[in-house]
């Protein structure tokens, strides 16, 4: 296959020759805003919410996006289309754009738009079928008074370190808490618990990603008749649920089976949480 071709500011380039600024204050600081999305069968899933997403954590920084959101979504599909991709992973990033060596957001010009559709790696199949281990991180979530967790930005160090926490640790995915102790979410992935019978996930104001698959399970949930609840709780929670799982658009819904070595339930991935993976795949399959 011919080398796959990126977008930026309204061209294509072969992946080598896609290249931006040193001095974009992207890479200097992490000012920018991203959202991952994922392609099924020549569509992307829930595109739209991904872009109102895009545009909120753009205006919560006060970034311009130099483009609307029409325009946006037709270019999005456009890369795909252009990289002849049916399932793919669509990464969309856009920087302050190139300045002075300062923070000073205000002497920096031309945000960068860049859009990168590629093959989507994911989670061994291992994982889907026989559940994932995590451990807890001691490093926190953003603190919402230090930056909004809301905000999808180009600052992901904190996750990063949680990350690299769950790494050494042998785990793929690692629990992150909020300042209050309180579950807030996986590295780059929601969570959720079953516990008597009935769905839990933390509330936004948890300090969490507001997670677009996180939303769709909510949904299915209901529509599959599973009761489900928007509750803070703690590692607790989690030790005496009887299922675990995780949602985000790379992961979708991967099940947890295991906190911190203790297993969680009998230690095997649960009903609930196996109906809903059905349901989740046929969700994307029937709005592809
Ligand atoms: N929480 C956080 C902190 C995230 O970054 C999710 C939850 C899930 O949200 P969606 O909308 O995807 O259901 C995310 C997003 C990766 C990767 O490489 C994943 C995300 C972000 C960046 C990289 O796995 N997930």
């Amino acid at each position: 296959m011919s080398s796959l071709e990126v977008y930026i500011n309204g061209s294509f380039y072969p992946k080598q020759e896609a290249k931006i600024s040193v001095y974009d204050h992207g890479l200097l600081y992490g000012d920018g805003v991203f959202e991952g999305m994922r392609a099924y069968g020549g569509r992307i899933f829930r595109l739209q919410q991904h872009l109102d997403r895009l545009y909120e954590s753009a205006r919560a920084i006060l970034l311009e996006i130099p483009m609307g959101s029409q325009d946006l979504a037709d270019a999005v599909l456009e890369t795909l289309r252009r990289n002849q991709l049916q399932d793919a992973y669509i990464r969309l990033v856009v920087t302050r754009g190139a300045g002075t060596l300062g923070l000073d957001p205000d002497r920096t010009s031309d945000p960068q738009i860049i859009i990168i559709a590629d093959k989507i790696s994911l989670y061994p199949d291992e994982y889907y079928q026989n559940g994932l281990e995590i451990v807890t991180a001691s490093t926190i979530r953003n603190h919402p008074a230090a930056l909004s967790p809301r905000i999808k930005s180009l600052n992901y160090l904190n996750n990063i370190m949680a990350k690299i926490e769950g790494k050494l640790a042998g785990c793929a995915e690692a629990l992150m808490l909020n300042h209050k102790g309180e579950v807030a979410e996986c590295t780059g992935d929601n969570i959720f618990i079953v516990r008597r019978g009935r769905l839990l996930t933390p509330p936004i104001d948890a300090g969490i990603l507001e997670g677009i698959t996180r939303n769709a399970v909510i949904e299915l949930a209901s529509s599959e008749g599973i009761s489900v609840q928007e509750l803070s709780f703690t590692r607790h929670d989690i030790f005496v649920a009887e299922e675990c799982f995780l949602t985000g658009s790379a992961a979708e819904v991967i099940p947890v089976i295991k906190l911190d070595r203790r297993p969680i339930g009998n230690g095997q991935v649960g009903p609930i949480t196996k109906q809903l993976i059905q349901a989740f795949h046929g969700l994307v399959r029937s709005e592809a």
